[in-house]
């Protein structure tokens, strides 16, 4: 018995001496390897980290896969100074290739293959290069000669290809010109900011890569590594001026409490930029007439402040209309457009809008309607034989101007003052709100 027992313990113990020399946690450190290294963007292509060259920071790295066997291991990603660093990997011979190849051109070796052992793989890559002419156009002839740009900076951004989202490079040391440096290849918008406070617009784009002046934007294509597209943002001293007018449909001597109406608001911009135009519909109130719909071309915030949707462009007219349902009685309709649309409006002669509108208040009273009763020869009902006469409308003092946008001039002269009830303060409003 004490013999057997000897055996076993013997069997036991080099059982244990076995799993340790070749399964337990220390042999699996030993049959590990780490890479790591730089990625950075070579901005000069000379494959060579030079001083003013940055590593691309928390972005793709490596992709590691066995050699062998051709299967994926792990992506590594880079940190804050574009160092990536992957521990733990299985000692087999391994691919290692940039994950950056895709959209970024390589100024170094791209792959490695195979590699024994782990050790340290660095990896150039340049981004495109796009100039940004941003300037103010000085002289007036709508080009680019070295003028400076506006006095808060180019407000340029850069959105779209693999998550890019940043505003515009200022000129350095390298780039004596406003850029988007290291940009990936992809599909691009770049959005030149308003200037309207400072009085600036863009310009009229005459050539393919100006910004647009209606949308302040431009869609680009960027391919791997280019020197291009670029892209130009002029801006110069711009003068806004919207014209309203307004009319009434249909266009009648004069309407009666119930009737649906349309007031038609035109707006011309007689200034040299687009703009959204704004505008009070100031009379008839709410309570004299009920908005069954406007027009989808305007956005409100449920006051009676509306403004375009679209920039309305130079020379240009839009039309808003308002369906209305005549629920008490009013006499004027009274439009004004806004001191600042986008831009301050040059002149504010042609932004006040207010005519007289004759409609019955009810309080007259209606002729004994004349039925006819040329074959009535009996009690035989007649209420739906009944002809309306066309209504009799009150007229108080109005001049029957409802059909047409003309303005009576000393009515031109006094909107200003008379603006209908709350617009100078929706005017004061929209201004606070934008300050
Ligand atoms: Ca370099
Ligand atoms: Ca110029
Ligand atoms: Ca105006």
């Amino acid at each position: 018995m004490r013999n057997l027992t000897g055996r076993l313990a013997a069997v036991f113990t080099a059982a244990i001496a076995v799993a340790m020399t070749s399964g337990g946690p220390a042999g699996a450190q030993e049959d590990t390897v780490t890479i790591e290294g730089l990625v950075w963007l070579d901005r000069n292509s000379n494959g060579v980290v030079d001083a003013p060259e940055p590593g691309l920071a928390k972005a793709r790295g490596v992709r590691v896969y066995d050699a062998t066997t051709k299967l994926h291991i792990k992506d590594v990603g880079t940190d804050e100074n574009g160092r990536y660093k992957a521990e733990g990997l299985p000692n087999v011979p391994l691919a290692i290739y940039s994950h950056n190849a895709d959209v970024y051109l390589s100024t170094t070796k791209s792959t490695f293959n195979p590699v024994n052992g782990g050790g340290t793989f660095d990896f150039g890559i340049r981004g495109a290069y796009l100039p940004v002419p941003c300037w103010v156009d000085s002289d007036g002839n709508r080009s680019y000669d070295g003028e400076p740009p506006p006095p808060g900076g180019c407000p340029l951004r850069i959105t779209g290809g693999p998550g890019v989202d940043r505003p515009v490079d200022p000129p350095n040391a390298v780039a004596n010109i406003t850029h988007f440096a290291d940009v990936p290849s992809g599909e691009y918008t770049v959005t030149a900011g308003t200037l309207f406070d400072q009085g600036l617009a863009l310009i009229e784009p005459t050539k393919q890569n100006h910004v647009d002046w209606v949308t302040y934007t431009k869609k680009i294509t960027v391919n791997v590594g280019q020197s291009e597209p670029w892209i130009e943002a002029g801006y110069f001293a711009a003068e806004g001026d919207m014209a309203y007018t307004a009319r009434v449909e249909p266009a009648e001597d004069g309407y009666r409490i119930g009737d649906e109406v349309d007031v038609v608001v035109p707006i011309t911009n007689k200034g040299d930029v687009p703009e959204r135009a704004e505008f009070v519909l100031g009379e008839p109130f709410d309570e004299q007439a009920e908005k069954l719909s406007v027009s989808d071309n305007v956005e409100s915030d449920g006051s009676n402040l509306y403004t375009l949707k679209d920039r309305l462009l130079p020379g240009a007219t839009a039309e808003v209309r308002f369906k209305l349902r005549i629920k008490t009685a009013f006499s004027m309709v009274n439009v004004v457009g806004t001191h600042i649309n986008e831009l301050p409006d040059a002149d504010f002669g042609n932004n006040v809008v207010k005519f007289p509108v004759r409609v019955d208040d009810g309080t007259t009273t209606q002729p004994t309607t004349p039925v006819e009763t040329t074959t009535t020869t009996t009690a035989a009902p007649t209420t739906t034989t009944t002809t309306t006469a066309p209504a009799v409308v009150q007229v108080a003092g109005g001049s029957g101007l409802a059909s047409t946008g003309a303005v009576p001039l000393p009515l031109l002269a006094i909107g200003g003052l008379l603006v209908g009830g709350g617009a100078l303060t929706f005017l004061a409003a929209r201004r606070r709100r934008r300050a």
